[in-house]
Formats: structure tokens, sequence, C-alpha cells
């Protein structure tokens, strides 16, 4: 069988998320994805990436893309710059992954997809949360068929972590909670559960600083019958945080699989109990409480490389996101008018 080819990647993006991409890109680098190149606009954070990771900086993609040749763009810039980065990437026909949320409206994730359709381009979503070691755990116990089929779930990420010292900008966005942390737990819904029928929602702005909700309360009906809950708040006040762990109960007609903090599954089947340890171990550029979302990102870029490289689609591919993209307008269309909505008229429009 011949050589699977090595892949040069291209980082556009070195600030704070990006580091944990840096990081996961060089560890994959024995398995053939090769960082070749990073860029930033801020000459600085451009220069310490590239110093850092041994591969040349720039602050332009076009002239980096005129200077080395690159297979997958990874582009872990803020939603704002998605569109114009992707099309820049599909022009030249150049695969790229592009950071969660998609794009600050449903209309600019659509053109990106259309985009990238057009010019043949290989597209996919870095949405990381359904590749974390405890999630791959959980989803292989619903496909072993240990709980049955899931008929009920609630799936919660409840934290009062100081976000906004990472992550200055969520302070100021126009719409906060859903569109930042919800769609990775409403992706996490598909993931588990599958496509949704109906959705309803209330949402709160329980911090007085911030602009737009930080808590989410989201009831959904599947296709399949299942009901699921989706919490997702910035403002709790709970001894223990789990942040940025996402707590999860599904019920199943066989039995049931509880994830709770530390990573830790409690299993019900067929009237017995076992508990195990899901998560992935510390690695050496990860660090508690980040630990969780930070091996994800090693585990979804594997993914995107190596789907890339096969020549095949990747799981959360430009098309997929819209669909969990779909979910996160249905939440907000729902709790602005307090009525059940079908997310499916968003994936028909796209
Ligand atoms: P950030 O502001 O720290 O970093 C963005 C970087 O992009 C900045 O350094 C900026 O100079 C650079 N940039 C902007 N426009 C550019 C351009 N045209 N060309 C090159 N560089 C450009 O933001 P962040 O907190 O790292 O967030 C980045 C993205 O990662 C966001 O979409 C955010 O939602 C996402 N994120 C994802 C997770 C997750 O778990 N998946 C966690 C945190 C953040
Ligand atoms: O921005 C958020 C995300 O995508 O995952 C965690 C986060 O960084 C803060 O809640």
């Amino acid at each position: 069988m011949a050589a699977k080819q090595p892949v040069a990647i291209g980082m556009i993006g070195c600030g704070f998320y990006a580091q944990n991409h840096l990081h996961a890109w060089a560890d994959l680098r024995p398995e053939g994805a090769l960082l070749s190149a990073v860029c930033d606009r801020d000459p600085v954070r451009a220069e310490a990436a590239g110093k850092r990771f041994g591969v040349p900086h720039f602050t332009d993609m076009g002239k980096m893309l005129d200077t080395v040749k690159i297979g997958l763009l990874d582009i872990a810039t803020r939603m704002d710059t998605h569109r114009e980065l992707a099309a820049i990437a599909a022009e030249r026909g150049v695969a790229a992954v592009v950071q969660k949320p998609f794009a600050p409206t449903w209309e600019e994730c659509v053109a990106i997809v259309e985009m990238a359709r057009q010019h043949n381009a290989w597209l996919a979503v870095h949405e990381n949360f359904r590749f974390a070691s405890a999630m791959r755990a959980v989803k292989k116990i619903l496909d072993q068929g240990t709980i049955g089929t899931p008929t009920w779930a609630r799936l919660s990420w409840r934290t009062g972590f100081d976000v906004y010292r990472g992550q200055p900008y969520l302070a100021e966005e126009e719409k906060l909670v859903i569109q930042d942390v919800g769609i990775h737990i409403l992706d996490l819904a598909r993931y588990f559960l599958g496509e949704v029928a109906h959705v309803s929602a209330e949402t709160q702005k329980r911090n007085p600083k911030i602009r737009a909700e930080d808590t989410a309360t989201i009831l959904m009906r599947h296709t399949s019958g299942a009901v699921c809950v989706v919490e997702a708040t910035y403002a709790a006040k709970r001894q223990n945080d789990a942040f940025p762990e996402t707590m999860l109960e599904i019920e199943g007609d066989g039995g049931s699989v509880i994830l709770t903090k530390g990573e830790k599954v409690i299993v019900t089947t067929q009237g017995l109990s076992f508990e195990d340890q899901v998560g992935g171990p510390l690695l050496h550029w990860t660090s508690r409480p980040w630990h969780v979302s930070q091996e994800a990102v090693l585990h979804t870029n594997r993914h995107m490389f190596e789907r890339f490289r096969d020549g095949l689609a990747a799981d959360t591919s430009g098309e997929d996101n819209l669909k969990t993209y779909a979910l996160v307008e249905a939440a907000y269309e729902a709790a602005r008018t307090h009525a059940a909505v079908k997310p499916v008229q968003w994936v028909a429009k796209g």
C-alpha cells in the first residue's frame, strides 16, 4: 500500500485559542501533519508563534499562500473574519477548517459553504466538543446499545468561570451564550440524538456588565422522538464549578449514561450500574481546567487532517455544521417568540 502523503498545514490567527491548535499540530507532525507557516495580522503574535513553532510567519494570508505551499488551512480567527478568509482559501482551491462559530449570521455561514462548493474546496468547521475523549466514550456506549434507544437527555454547561478574562470580546457580543458555547452543546445533542424537529428556548441576561444573554434553557424534540434539554450559562455561582466540562445525562429504554465532573461516567444497563473514568490524559501542553477543551483540539485536528488527506468529508463539514447553526438560529428565534420553532426551515434555506 502506498505511503500516505504528508499535508502542509497553515495556521491563520495566533491568538488566545489558536495556541492550542499550534501545540496540537506540533504533536501531529510525526503523523504527517506538517505545520508549515503561521499568520496573524498582529505582527507580534505572528512572530511569536513562528519562532515558537519553528516556521515562517506572515501578517497576510494571501502573502502566506503565495510564499508557502499549503494543503490545509486552519483558520482560528474570530467569526467576523471567517467569510473573507474562507473566500480567499476557496478561490485558490485550498482546503480550510474554520473555528466555531462558523460566522456571525446564518447568511454568512451559507455563503461560506456555497463558495467552497463552487470552487470544489474542502471545508470543515472546528467543532471540538464532540471530539473530546469523554464524548467519544459516551457515543461508543450509545452505539453499542448499552442503554437501548436514547429517549431523554440533559446536556448542561453551567459555569461562573471568568470567560471574559481570556476572551474579553465575549462581553461585547450581540449574541452570547447560545452562539458562543451553546453551539457546542447543541452540536453534542445532534451527535448523540440525531436531528431536531422542534426547539423551544428561554434566554436571560443575569450579569448586568455584559451586552447579551448569558443564560439559555433550550428544550428540543428530536426527529427520533427523543427529548433533550440543553442548558448553557456563564452566570452560575456554584461549588465545584465544572468549567469547561459538559455535564450530561442520557436515558434510554434499556438504561442510562451520566457524565459527571471529573469525566466520570455512570452507566446503568440491565439493572446493573458501573462507573468509569473516560477523560484523556494531560498532555505536555495542557493544564486544568482547560485540558478537557484542549485535548479535544488535538483529536479534532487529527480528524481534519486525516479526512482531508484521505479525500473524505469531515464529520463536521461545512454542510454538517449548518445543521448545528440552524439550531442556534432556531433557539434565538424561539427565545424571541416564546414559541416552538422548526430548525428545518433554516436548513431548507441553506
Ligand atoms: P483572539 O482575538 O484571541 O485571536 C484571534 C486572532 O486572529 C488575533 O490574534 C487576531 O489578530 C487574528 N486575526 C484577525 N483577523 C485576522 C486576519 N485577517 N488574518 C490573520 N489573523 C487575523 O480570539 P480567540 O479567543 O483565540 O478566538 C478565536 C476563535 O476561536 C473564535 O471563533 C472563538 O469562538 C473560538 N474559540 C473556540 C473555542 C473552542 O473550544 N472551540 C474556545 C475558545 C475560542
Ligand atoms: O468560547 C468558548 C468555547 O468555544 O469553548 C469554551 C469557551 O472558550 C468559553 O466558554
